[in-house]
């Protein structure tokens, strides 16, 4: 069988790759052709993606990359253009970090669907970010008013390519607007919150044709006429849940870059009050599945760090903090990840010594000090989540795979196992790329099931091990520690 090749157009928060991947029989490796920023955009109106420069890197992406098979897109979650009655983008996107949201979902939407319900329906954790959430914020507003379709990012950017209109399902599960039950838009949902139920399009799944590239796409890119373009698991997460390279079911997954998406894989939605309580929800996976898991703060904490300690002119290069990490004394001060007020772009090293102090912990100063605050929090923050789903599915974890950029993290990898108690399996860190490239070469019959794309990522990517250390003890009291700096952490 001869090898193809797929271009994966993978945007994250920070920065939008389009990745070449070849596969063939047990062939599957992938390079990088384009990389660019993902810069958003401070309106006085709120924060915005710059939707523009995102899609002229993935064109720019495409002319650099040889003749493809065909193409995938895939984004983070929950945030949408709106076209207007021409299809034509009206008004800049929203970036999901825009705190027009705040207290919307208790002020606007809880009301006329209780919170309850609402889970018991769409299975959906509860973040502010929330399409529903985004859309009761902009209700009124001339642009919605104007609104024909909501496209949620990745079928924006399909839109512009191929002039074809869908709503992919992993991606639409985020929404709020979705029944994890039937797998369909929930018109329980749409109707009680007055949304136009002609906003959303109809639904598509991951390997389903999303149409050819346009004329103008093709001539500008170079790329064959009549290239397809295949809706892959469109939702970053789960295309990299996608490419973990599991072998059994007894696993647990940390998807880590700017999030940690950490949780399982099931079968069926688990949408009970404890579940809601502790606010897991349930997206859509690949071919059915349910991808159970929490969003912790994630690398963004140690991100926003950097980029402050740049704008301040102090050294922010990884290799060296991680060191200095390292050196530094163990479980000096915890921060609760999930913590709200780290939500938000800004002075994140004074945010962070800022919870020390309200929370009568020692201030870390030195950045060694407040990057092994962070990873050890962490750390921590998987070791609770991943005990909780485990209780809450009822299911056994032998082992954690983490995939994603933060996989390269050697420490966190080194934490996360020595907080857990359990072996951790490192990589592919270029996990949601592999997955999209995955989907795309299954569409076109060169790879089976889950477990068979799972089976081919075993036997072609570099993974890495990490055994708990011996620890145990000192994580058990920084767990217990943490539980009560989390109680005493709530912004006052
Ligand atoms: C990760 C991610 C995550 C969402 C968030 C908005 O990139 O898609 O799964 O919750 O971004």
């Amino acid at each position: 069988m001869p090898n193809h090749t797929f271009a994966a157009a993978d945007l994250g928060a920070t920065s939008g790759r389009v990745i070449v991947g070849r596969v063939g029989h047990g062939v599957l490796d992938i390079s990088e052709v384009h990389r660019f920023p993902n810069t958003p955009v401070l309106l006085p109106d709120g924060l915005r993606w710059n939707v523009l420069a995102l899609y002229q890197g993935i064109l720019d992406g495409l002319r650099a990359s040889d003749q493809v098979d065909s193409v995938g897109i895939d984004t983070w979650a929950v945030d949408y253009g709106l076209l207007d009655a021409d299809g034509a983008l009206a008004g800049q996107p929203f970036h999901y970090r825009d705190s027009r949201t705040d207290g919307v979902a208790a002020r606007e939407v809880w009301p006329r669907v209780p919170a309850a319900e609402m889970y018991r329906i769409t299975g959906l954790q509860h973040l502010p970010f929330n399409t529903v959430h985004q859309l009761a914020a902009g209700a009124g507003s001339a642009q919605l008013g104007s609104a024909r379709r909501l496209l949620l990012m990745p079928d924006l950017f399909t839109y512009w390519l191929t002039g074809s209109v869908g709503a992919e399902e992993t991606n639409a599960s985020t929404t709020g607007l979705f029944d994890a039950h039937t797998g369909t838009w929930s018109g329980t949902v749409i109707d009680r919150l007055g949304i136009d139920a002609g906003l959303l399009p109809p639904l598509r799944a991951p390997g389903d044709p999303a149409g050819t590239l346009l004329p103008h796409v093709a001539a500008h890119t170079g790329q064959s006429p009549g290239t397809p373009v295949t809706t892959v698991a469109s939702h970053d997460t789960a295309s990299a849940v996608v490419a973990v390279p599991a072998t059994g079911r007894d696993f647990a997954y940390i998807s880590c870059g700017t999030w940690s998406l950490a949780g399982l894989e099931l079968d069926a939605p688990v949408v009970t009050e404890a579940s809601r309580e502790a606010n897991f929800t349930n997206e859509r996976g690949v071919d059915g599945t349910i991808r159970y898991l929490r969003n912790i703060m994630g690398m963004w904490l140690l991100e926003e760090c950097r980029r402050a300690w740049s704008r301040q002119g102090l050294p922010a290069g990884l290799p060296r903090l991680l060191a200095d990490a390292a050196r530094a004394r163990p479980f000096a001060s915890l921060v609760d990840a999930d913590s709200p007020e780290f939500l938000a772009p800004g002075d994140m090293p004074e945010r962070v010594r800022a919870y020390c102090r309200r929370t009568g912990q020692p201030v870390p100063h030195g950045q060694g000090e407040l990057v092994r605050c962070i990873l050890e929090s962490l750390a921590l923050a998987h070791r609770g989540t991943l005990r909780r789903a485990a209780e809450l599915a009822g299911r056994d974890i032998t082992h954690i795979h983490m995939v994603g950029g933060g996989s390269r993290n050697e420490l966190l990898c080194q934490f996360t196992a020595d907080a857990t108690g359990l072996p951790v399996v490192a990589g592919p860190a270029e996990a949601t790329a592999l997955g999209n490239i995955l989907v795309q070469a299954r569409a076109q019959g060169l790879v089976g099931d889950l477990p068979a794309m799972r089976r081919l990522l075993t036997a072609t990517q570099k993974l890495r091990r990490y055994t708990p250390g011996a620890e145990r003890a000192a994580w058990a009291a920084a767990a217990s520690r943490m539980a009560v700096v989390r109680g005493s952490g709530q912004p006052g």
